[in-house]
């Protein structure tokens, strides 16, 4: 089987130190850091986003293999910069001001991540105002999670923050979290919701390509 083939079904099945192996054995044999990127552990990821989706796969399996993919990347990563690969997007995420649910927002982060995105994780617990300043130069999107139906307002909050630093017009904003919905999503003025991580990504990409 082709190494790259190999290094997506290692994401696939969580096998983290498979998947270190065969990334550092890619590069050893001169694979091009872009293609072990994106053929392999954002491929992979892919597939579990897919079974995910599905149903096939549950949150277990999809920790177990963004764990397998997070060990790839810690070995390519530093060689982003050297071969000039730029990240899909660059993106704030957070559990909003009084919410410390983070399973959820934590599955989002990875799967965005695993679509090639650069994914500045600020926790749970965020008040608007680290919203704002992480969002300042250089990010595409700010991404709120929610599991309390009484810190849903806080998300208005951030949004208010956001428009009040003046940076709204250049961002865009997703929600999400299980109390959510789309229909909540657009009074709040977000440009986003999505039910799942999965979706998340989807959702995201449409987005940002119409920016
Ligand atoms: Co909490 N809790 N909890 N809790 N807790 C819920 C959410 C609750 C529904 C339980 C219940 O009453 N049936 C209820 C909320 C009711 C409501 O307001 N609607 C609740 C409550 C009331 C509370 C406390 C107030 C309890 C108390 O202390 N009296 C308290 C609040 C603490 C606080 O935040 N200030 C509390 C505390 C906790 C724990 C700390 C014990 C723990 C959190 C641990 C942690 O996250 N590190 C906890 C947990 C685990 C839950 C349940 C059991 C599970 C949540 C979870 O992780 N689901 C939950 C009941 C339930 O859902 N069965 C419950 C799995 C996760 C993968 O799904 O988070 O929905 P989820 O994320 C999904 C999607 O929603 C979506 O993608 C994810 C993956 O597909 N998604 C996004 C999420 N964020 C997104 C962002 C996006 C897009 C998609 O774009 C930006």
């Amino acid at each position: 089987m082709e190494l790259l083939e190999k290094i997506k079904d290692a994401v696939i099945n969580g096998k983290q130190d498979e998947c270190s192996e065969l990334v550092q054995k890619a590069l050893d044999d001169g694979v091009k850091v872009e293609s072990i990127l994106n053929e392999g552990l954002i491929a992979g990821m892919n597939v579990v986003g897919k079974r995910f989706k599905e149903g096939e796969y549950f949150v277990p399996e999809v920790l177990i293999a963004a764990r397998a993919m997070n060990f790839g990347m810690s070995i390519i990563e530093p060689l982003f910069i050297e071969s000039g690969i730029e990240p899909a997007g660059r993106v704030v995420l957070g559990t909003v001001k009084d919410d410390i649910h983070d399973i959820g927002k934590n599955l989002v982060a990875m799967m965005i991540k695993g679509s090639g995105f650069e994914v500045i994780d600020l926790g749970h617990d965020v008040p608007p105002d680290k919203f704002v300043e992480a969002a300042s130069d250089g990010v595409d999107a700010v991404l709120m999670s929610s599991l309390l139906t009484t810190t849903m307002p806080n998300m208005t909050n951030t949004i208010e923050a956001i428009k009040n630093a003046g940076i709204r017009e250049r961002l865009i904003i997703m929600v999400g979290g299980a109390p959510l919905s789309d229909r909540y999503a657009k009074e709040i003025g977000a440009d986003g919701f999505a039910p799942d991580a999965a979706t998340a990504v989807e959702v995201l990409q449409n987005l940002l390509s119409k920016k």
